[in-house]
């Protein structure tokens, strides 16, 4: 088969496995793993099976991840029951050269930005589609607290944004979602504070002020390695 004719299921399970290689290194009797969600991830937590006793566990970025990882027979920890994670492995719906991403697409952004801050290292897994001069297309998630939502909403407005409920989602942490649409972002690292800022925002999708270290990116021509 040529490159040109891999679909975008090949590129996810290509970088699937290029990330086993990446997190082989960290695999001990000790080692607890940080895994995220989404289709991407889900490929990686099938090839994990094989390892699943040459490391102690994981701990997961949503209940859909961790209920997957028990069915391969992986033990799923608290993440307050660990200490630092050594490397965790997630999906992306946009990247940019800096390796800033926007997160979220599945809803998991504040449980994924968590386990993420505890992380000693961060892969980013994607296949081609995500890689973006600028972030902005795919439109931005916020998480909020239901009683903000309205407010947040206006302050989101004013910032340029069109924001738009995301009716009959609850996150794990029962709160509601917020996409910004038509909300090109030029300086991410700046925009994830001024979010944060917000009263009543528990978090938002972009991971700027802790983007991935690496990132393993599915194209026609294979999958490169950015750092
Ligand atoms: C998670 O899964 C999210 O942050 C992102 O929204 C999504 C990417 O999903 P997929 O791998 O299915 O494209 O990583």
């Amino acid at each position: 088969m040529t490159q040109a004719t891999l679909s975008q299921d090949q590129l996810k399970e290509a970088v699937a496995a290029a990330a086993i290689d990446e997190v082989r290194p960290h695999l001990h009797r000790d080692s607890v793993l940080g895994i995220g969600t989404g289709s991407t991830a889900n490929r990686f937590i099938d090839r994990l099976a094989e390892l699943r006793h040459d490391f102690a566990g994981a701990v997961a970025s949503s209940e859909a991840s961790a209920e997957r990882l028990r069915s391969h027979g992986i033990e799923v920890f608290e993440l307050n029951s660990v200490g630092t994670v050594p490397v965790y492995v997630d999906g992306a719906d946009e990247v940019n050269a800096h390796l800033h991403m926007i997160k979220g697409g599945g809803a998991a952004l504040t449980r994924e930005k968590i386990v993420a801050a505890c992380a000693e290292r961060f892969i980013c897994i994607a296949d081609g589609s995500k890689k973006v001069e600028r972030l902005g297309a795919f439109p931005l998630p916020v998480e909020v607290i239901p009683m903000a939502r309205s407010y947040v909403a206006r302050e989101l407005v004013k910032l340029g944004a069109d924001p738009v409920y995301r009716e009959g989602v609850v996150t794990d942490n029962g709160n509601q979602i917020i996409d910004c649409y038509d909300f090109m972002i030029d300086d991410p690292l700046a925009m994830e504070a001024r979010l944060n800022a917000i009263v009543g925002v528990v978090t938002n999708g972009l991971f700027a002020a802790r983007g991935a270290d690496v990132l393993l990116l599915g194209t026609a021509g294979g999958v490169e390695r950015l750092t």
